[in-house]
C-alpha cells in the first residue's frame, strides 16, 4: 500500500515538491531534525535579532511580523539573512495578504519592507479568490518563493471553516507551482476532493496555536500540544511564539531551553507518526 504523505519522512517528501521554497524547507527539516518554527513577535530590532540568534540552531523556520518592528531599518533584513545563513533556517513573513491581485503584488514587492526580496515563504487569505494567488505569484514565482494559504485559524470562533476551507484547498490545488501548503489546524488531505479520487497533492501544513504549558491567552488564542498537532492532526510544522520567548526577551538561557524543549517534542511526535503501523 502506498504510504500517505504524512507517513513519509520529510526527506522523502522533497521529491513531491517542485517549488524551491518548499524543497528548501523540507531539506532543512531533514538536515537539522527539527519541525519547529519560532514566531518572533517583538517590537524592537535588538530583541528580534537576539531571539533569532538564540533559537536559530533549533528551528527550520523563523516567522516574522516585520511591520511590528518600531525601529525598522532595511539593514535589519541583512542581519536576518545573515542569521538564516549562519543557522540554516528559512524565513516566513506572516503578512496575511488579503487584497486584490494588483495591490498585493505591490505590497509584496514594494513599500518599506520589500517582502518578496527576502522572505522565502509568505501567506495570504483566500477571501479575494484566485486572483490573490496570481497577483502574488507574478512577483514571487520568478524569485523562487512559496505561498501558504490560510485555510483555518487557531482562534476561537474563526470563520475559516467548512466550505471556506474547502474552497481554499481547491484554489491551492489549481496553483501548485506557487502554493506550497496551508496555515491550518489539521491535514488537508482529501479536503475539497470528490469521493474515490486519489489525492496526489502533498501540501505542507504549518500550524500556529501550539503551547505546552497553557491552553490559550486572553485574546482568543487556543493552544494544542506538539503531539496533538503532529500526530493526531497530521500537521508538519509547529509554530511557537510566546511559549518560547515568553514575556521577557532578554532571558537567553530560558529561551534556548524552551526552543530545545519544543524542538524535541515536535520531533518525537514526528517519529511516532512516521513509525506508526499502517492500518
Ligand atoms: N497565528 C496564530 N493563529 C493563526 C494564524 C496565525 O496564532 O491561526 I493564521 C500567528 C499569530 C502569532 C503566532 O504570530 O502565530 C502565534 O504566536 P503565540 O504562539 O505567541 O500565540
Amino acid at each position: 500500500m502506498e504510504k500517505t504523505f504524512s507517513r513519509q519522512t520529510y526527506g522523502q517528501r522533497i521529491q513531491n515538491h517542485s517549488n524551491p521554497a518548499a524543497k528548501m524547507l523540507l531539506e532543512i527539516m531533514e538536515r537539522k531534525k527539527t519541525n519547529l518554527a519560532v514566531s518572533v513577535d517583538v517590537t524592537r530590532s535588538k530583541d528580534f535579532i537576539a531571539i533569532i540568534d538564540t533559537v536559530g540552531p533549533f528551528v527550520c523556520l523563523v516567522k516574522t511580523h516585520i511591520d511590528i518592528i518600531e525601529d525598522f531599518d532595511f539593514s535589519l533584513i541583512k542581519q536576518l539573512q545573515d542569521l538564516s545563513d549562519k543557522h540554516d533556517f528559512a524565513i516566513f513573513e506572516d503578512r496575511k495578504f488579503a487584497d486584490i491581485g494588483n495591490t498585493v503584488a505591490l505590497q509584496y514587492s514594494s513599500g518599506v519592507h520589500k517582502i518578496a526580496s527576502w522572505s522565502h515563504i509568505t501567506n495570504a487569505h483566500p477571501v479575494p479568490g484566485p486572483s490573490i494567488i496570481s497577483g502574488l505569484s507574478s512577483v514571487g514565482l520568478p524569485l523562487g518563493r512559496g505561498l501558504l494559504l490560510l485555510a483555518e485559524m487557531s482562534t476561537k470562533g474563526a470563520l475559516a471553516v467548512g466550505t471556506y476551507t474547502e474552497e481554499a484547498v481547491r484554489m491551492a490545488r489549481a496553483h501548485r507551482d506557487f502554493v506550497v501548503g496551508f496555515i491550518a489546524q489539521r491535514t488537508m488531505k482529501g479536503v475539497g476532493m470528490q469521493d474515490n479520487v486519489t489525492d496526489n497533492d502533498d501540501f505542507l501544513i504549518l500550524t500556529p496555536g501550539v503551547g505546552l504549558d497553557t491552553k490559550g491567552d486572553a485574546m482568543g488564542q487556543q493552544y494544542r500540544t506538539p503531539r496533538q498537532v503532529i500526530v493526531d492532526s497530521e500537521c508538519d510544522v509547529i509554530i511557537v511564539g510566546r511559549g518560547i520567548y515568553g514575556k521577557d526577551p532578554s532571558l537567553v538561557d530560558e529561551i534556548r531551553a524552551q526552543a530545545k524543549r519544543y524542538m524535541d517534542a515536535g520531533w518525537e511526535a514526528y517519529q511516532e507518526r512516521i513509525s506508526a503501523p499502517v492500518v
